[in-house]
């Protein structure tokens, strides 16, 4: 938690005024900057919350803010009470609609530094070699409202602004490398097929009903990025251990006006990890916020979560095909195995935003601001998008100036002809506001590119008629997302069969299941056979002829080891357990750059019956299976007083006070074991009766404990616990 309070606080009400904090540390936003690119100087806050008093929105100081004025004190209230009307009516209007698609999000701030290695394919001045360009980043969910659940199954937004020395860039992505649909025209097709069901609002965030499948079953296109959604990338752990791509093929353009294509990669340096299904319904029940607080939680420690850009790169052909895949269609991927991903640079987020309101609901991506050296193509889907986001935003944020919010505000001075309308910050001076004028000396003049003007690519255009169709080469549906299941491992496969088997057997309508079933038919047989015995249906026989394209491993998400920085280790013990051992397993953790919390009986410190004491974090009431990547019980866990009994067989041992047999942490325990998370044990009975030679079960001392908690870890999880889960 950011520390909210000055040193040593009174429990009382201070009752002497003070000036108001400044913000936290990680909470220090960029400067903010006027409408025209000024720096004002100070503090973000300062113009938010200046002085010691309580003033109106006039900045008249208030004498009292908990009464409302009355004719006697228990009298009617007076209407000329204007300090009451002011603040009931602002509150009346702090909500603003929320986003139509991506409600849901947190954000950040961080800095992007460039290697330097893309300077050979584009001109723009924040990918030359080592310039460092402040950014901002909003991550979503797609389906549900803004007060949903952070771990729904669902596709992630992954925006990320840009303030460059040229302008602001936006990079609109998503976790998943391609959309539903070809052309954007379909956008609010899915879009309302996917959301609650018209009629009873239902289901929050969620696809597992019948309108999503009635579409994605009908509008086949709709089918990879469907699989996508249904393998592990569905259900990310972390927003720090996902990956962003552009989706669309974008055109850079280098000093000499050459141009290439390229597909944009995010690589988390945390690597790739997801929940499970069950941890992910867990964690929905347990903590709505729970990706929202490991993003902040993990930037307040200092463990600053890190993501590589990178570009696929290919030659600006004139049919803009590679390897007979068309770069202009958003529902193919470009395999890794044939254009390998190019580090470009680092992006590292340092900062929690200092007010959510101002900064994450209020920042506004726009995939059509672009900066000198990237320019688009002419995919349907983002041609659509280009004309989108403005026009959402006008309604959202109030009018047309909300480029000048301070998270919105490029970072360079701006100087444009734009004037009035709502919330018009600025005070423009002169009447030259039209081109070409003489009564403001001509200006604002317009630049050259030598000035840094943007240019539009000269592409071009191809002689033809107007028609309402797409090309031939965006026909194949099927072959990618067979492409897809293929390149799993037999875990991930396992994985997407029961995601499939679950979302359509929550559907009502048995035509749609039965549509679906001969759409995975057509995508693999196996896939087919067994999600089709699941829902007790038989498997049909493809429809149309596939193309089989070869497997591309990189699309796996399993194997490989990552940085183990900010990954959180629950320790559990009571009175009973070596508390000088706990808080040597503490120290050695924080060592190794991980997080521990110390899970006691109760809140406070915790005495142990043979000497020592360690300060509780979580209580066992309150911690859970989901909150750890690792548990490590101390041993021995006494049964609490409180708790239920357990129907474990060990509350009829005579020795049950040794072992951990405590229903929350025997539950929390049973958790971890079956989302093979790593598990230890200080002591060979801390454990009770978890099989300690399973995967991933270690019986260490405090001493030697993290050593072996790293590496598996390092792994994420112990599947091989279970060979073949189909969890
Ligand atoms: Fe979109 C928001 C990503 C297609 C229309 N979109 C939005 C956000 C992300 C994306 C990350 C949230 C931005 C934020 O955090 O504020 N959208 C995508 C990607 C797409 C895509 C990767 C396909 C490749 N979107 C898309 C289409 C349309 C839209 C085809 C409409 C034609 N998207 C919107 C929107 C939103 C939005 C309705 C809602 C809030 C906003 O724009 O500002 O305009």
């Amino acid at each position: 938690m950011p520390n909210r309070l000055p040193e040593n606080p009174s429990i009382d009400e201070p009752t002497t005024p003070q000036a108001p904090l400044p913000p936290a540390d990680d909470t220090r936003a960029p400067q903010v900057r006027t409408a025209t690119g000024t720096d004002l100087g100070g503090d973000q806050t300062s113009r938010g919350q200046q002085g010691e008093f309580l003033t109106t929105a006039q900045g008249v100081r208030l004498h009292d803010t908990d009464h409302s004025l009355k004719a006697g004190d228990r009298g009617p209230t007076l209407l000329q009470d204007h300090h009451l009307r002011e603040k009931i009516t602002h509150f009346d209007h702090e909500r603003i609609p929320e986003r139509a698609v991506h409600a849901r999000g947190t954000g950040a701030h961080g800095v992007f530094q460039a290697y330097g290695t893309a300077e050979k394919i584009t001109r723009a001045a924040f990918l030359k070699k080592d310039v460092e360009t402040p950014v901002f980043v909003r991550f979503s969910t797609v389906l549900g409202s803004r007060g949903s659940a952070d771990t729904p199954r669902d596709t992630r937004g992954f925006a990320v602004k840009f303030y460059t020395s040229e302008g602001t860039f936006d990079f609109v992505g998503n976790n998943m490398p391609v959309f539903f649909i070809q052309d954007g025209i379909k956008f609010p097709d899915i879009v309302h097929s996917a959301k609650p069901e018209a009629d009873r609002e239902i289901p929050q965030a969620a696809s597992a009903h019948d309108t999503f499948w009635d579409f994605v079953s009908l509008h086949t296109e709709a089918q990879h990025l469907t699989m996508w959604n249904m393998s592990d990338r569905g259900i990310p752990l972390s927003l720090r251990t996902m990956e962003g791509f552009g989706v669309h093929t974008f055109r850079l353009v280098d000093e000499d006006g050459k141009t290439c294509l390229v597909k944009w990669h995010w690589k988390p340096k945390a690597g790739v990890h997801s929940t499970t299904w069950e941890e992910a319904q867990l964690i929905m029940g347990k903590d709505a916020d729970f990706q929202r607080r490991d993003l902040a939680d993990a930037i307040e420690g200092g463990h600053f979560p890190q993501w590589e850009l990178g570009v696929q790169v290919f030659p600006d052909t004139e049919d803009q095909m590679f390897e007979g895949i068309d770069l202009l269609d958003p529902t193919k991927l470009v395999p890794e195995e044939l254009a390998p991903v190019q580090p470009v640079g680092l992006m590292t987020l340092n900062a929690n935003p200092t007010n959510f309101f101002a900064e994450v609901e209020q920042v506004a991506f726009h995939p059509g601001h672009l900066v000198p050296g990237i320019d688009i193509v002419n995919d349907a889907l983002l041609q659509a998008r280009l004309f989108s986001y403005l026009d959402t935003q006008i309604t959202r944020l109030g009018g047309p100036n909300f480029s000048q919010l301070p998270i919105n505000r490029p970072h360079v001075p701006v100087n444009d002809n734009l004037r009035d309308g709502y919330g018009q910050q600025g005070v423009h001076s002169g009447v030259g506001t039209y081109r070409p004028n003489s009564l403001g000396g001509g200006n604002p003049f317009p630049a050259e590119s030598t000035d840094g003007a943007y240019i539009e690519v000269p592409a071009p255009v191809a002689a033809s008629t107007k028609v309402r169709a797409n090309p031939a080469t965006f026909d194949d549906h099927f072959s990618q997302p067979r492409m897809f299941f293929r390149s799993m491992t037999p875990l991930e496969q396992d994985h997407i069969v029961s995601a499939y088997t679950f979302e359509l057997a929550k559907c009502e309508t048995p035509a749609i299941r039965e549509r679906q079933v001969q759409c995975l038919a057509n995508i693999d047989a196996d896939l087919c056979a067994r999600v089709a015995e699941g829902l007790g249906l038989p498997a049909p026989e493809p429809t149309v002829q596939v193309p089989d394209r070869d497997p591309s491993p990189a699309l796996s998400q399993i194997g490989g080891e990552f940085p183990v920085d900010g990954r959180k280790v629950g320790i559990v013990c009571d009175a009973a357990s070596d508390l000088a051992a706990v808080s040597a397993l503490v120290e050695a953790a924080k060592g190794a750059k991980l997080v521990p919390f110390v899970v006691g009986p109760h809140g406070g410190e915790l005495t142990g019956a043979a000497g020592g004491s360690v300060t509780v974090d979580k209580t066992f009431a309150t911690a859970a299976s989901i909150e750890f990547d690792a548990i490590v019980l101390a041993g021995p866990i006494a049964p609490a007083k409180d708790a239920l009994p357990s129907v474990d067989s060990r509350n009829a041992d005579p020795d049950a006070s040794r072992k951990p047999t405590d229903p929350r942490i025997a539950l929390m325990l049973g958790e971890a074991f079956r989302q093979c998370k790593a598990i230890g044990g200080l002591t060979p009975d801390a454990l009770g009766d978890l099989p300690t030679d399973a995967k991933g079960v270690v019986v260490a001392d405090a001493a030697s404990m993290v050593d072996q908690l790293v590496p598996l870890l390092a792994k994420h999880r112990a599947w091989d616990r279970f060979p073949t889960t189909g969890r």
